[in-house]
């Protein structure tokens, strides 16, 4: 008998770690069919992913997770059996400055898509969610899976929404599916609004680098390739019905890390502004990865230490990548290389 082919929908591909994945996903696993599906918001850059679009076993479809009849449509054409969910609006500080869009995509898209899979009866659904639907830790402790959800942010609200959706299409539908909760990401690609491209591409620019409140809140930070290894462990080792949590013990205090970049740049701290603090920002977030390590056999393979320094070194090398987004001028791309196709 022959194995079926493994045709894997990853939503929001475009973005930070879906493009991380994407490339991940084609170097470890040559024989999966790999379908983008991005709506293309301001955080979807087609650019990330130039030299494998000619990929065989790469596709991209331009689609909304909201829209139920191109899902349809997508899981038909490809013949989709498994899906990864990382379509998102990812940003805390634009889920305080306008909540309604977190809630459609995160958790009507979510259910969407859920009930899409379902339809298709796909083979695995993976839920990309995040450490912060636990809330926040005071200056001990750490979020295990069995941590009560108590979102602080429009953002970890709607993300906590669309887990319990996860977890009710699960026990009610037997939809096969798996949660996984990361700290915070770092790596190539990452959309300069987030703290570490936006501290490195400012102190470039000579431009003041803002640090909320005192700087002393504290993140576990995770090297991009390490989540995307995690997730592809749980996609073929996780047990249905699972939430796995994913850090890399790895904590540290904002203002070190805006002091490590800028010492690693050359340049001189008084570039450091500290303003207004960000309307209830989680002070501490450290995860407990037992989980796993135990069960699963993941490790993150870097640390700070190693990844840091290859992350910022990167954003020296790229500077085209960034300077096209502060212009504006990623947003031309798909235009320019699909529209006309
Ligand atoms: P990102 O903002 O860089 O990318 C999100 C992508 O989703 C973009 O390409 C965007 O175009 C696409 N998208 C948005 N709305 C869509 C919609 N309605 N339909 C289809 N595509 C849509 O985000 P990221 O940092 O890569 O995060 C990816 C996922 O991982 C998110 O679900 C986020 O909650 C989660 N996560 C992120 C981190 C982190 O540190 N960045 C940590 C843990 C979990
Ligand atoms: O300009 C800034 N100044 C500043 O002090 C920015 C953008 C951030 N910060 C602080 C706020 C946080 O304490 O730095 C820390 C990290 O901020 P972000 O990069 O915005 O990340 P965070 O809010 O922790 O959320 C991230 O990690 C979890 C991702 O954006 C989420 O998508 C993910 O779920």
């Amino acid at each position: 008998m022959s194995t079926p082919t493994v045709n894997i929908l990853v939503t929001g591909g475009a973005g930070f770690i879906g493009t991380n994945f994407v490339r991940y996903m084609l170097a470890k696993r040559p024989a999966y069919n790999i379908i983008n599906y991005d709506k293309l918001t301001y955080a979807g850059n087609l650019e990330n992913l130039k030299n494998v679009e000619t990929k065989q076993k790469y596709t991209f479809v331009k689609g909304d997770i909201c829209d139920a009849e191109q899902l349809k449509a997508t899981f038909e054409k490809y013949h989709i059996n498994i899906v990864v969910n990382f379509a998102a609006e990812s940003h805390v500080d634009r889920s305080i400055l306008g909540a309604k869009v977190f809630v459609e995509t995160n958790v009507l898209g979510t259910q969407t898509l859920l009930e899409v899979s379902k339809e298709f009866a796909v083979k695995r659904f993976i839920q990309v969610s995040t450490d912060e639907v636990y809330g926040s830790l005071g200056e001990t402790g750490f979020f295990t899976e069995e941590t009560p959800l108590q979102a602080n942010s429009p953002y970890s609200a709607s993300k906590a929404g669309a887990d319990l959706l996860v977890r009710a299409y699960f026990e009610t539908f037997k939809l096969p599916c798996l949660i996984t909760r990361c700290s915070n990401n770092y790596g190539p690609y990452q959309f300069p609004e987030k703290l570490i491209p936006l501290v490195i591409v400012n102190a470039l620019n000579d431009k003041p680098i803002p640090v909320y409140g005192d700087g002393m809140n504290v993140r576990d930070w995770l090297f991009v390739e390490d989540h995307c290894s995690a997730i592809d462990t749980v996609l073929h080792k996780g047990k249905v019905g699972e939430v796995y949590n994913i850090g890399g013990n790895n904590e540290m205090p904002n203002t070190e890390i805006v002091r490590r970049i800028l010492a690693y740049l050359q340049k001189p701290e008084s570039l450091i502004k500290f303003v207004t603090d960000r309307p209830g920002h989680d002070r501490r977030y450290a995860i407990d990865s037992t989980k796993i390590q135990r069960d699963l056999g993941w490790k993150p393979a870097d640390t700070f230490e190693t990844a840091l320094p290859r992350t910022i070194q990167w954003y020296l090398n790229n500077r085209a990548w960034w300077e096209r987004i502060l212009s504006g001028d990623y947003q031309k791309y798909y235009e320019l290389q699909y529209e006309k196709r």
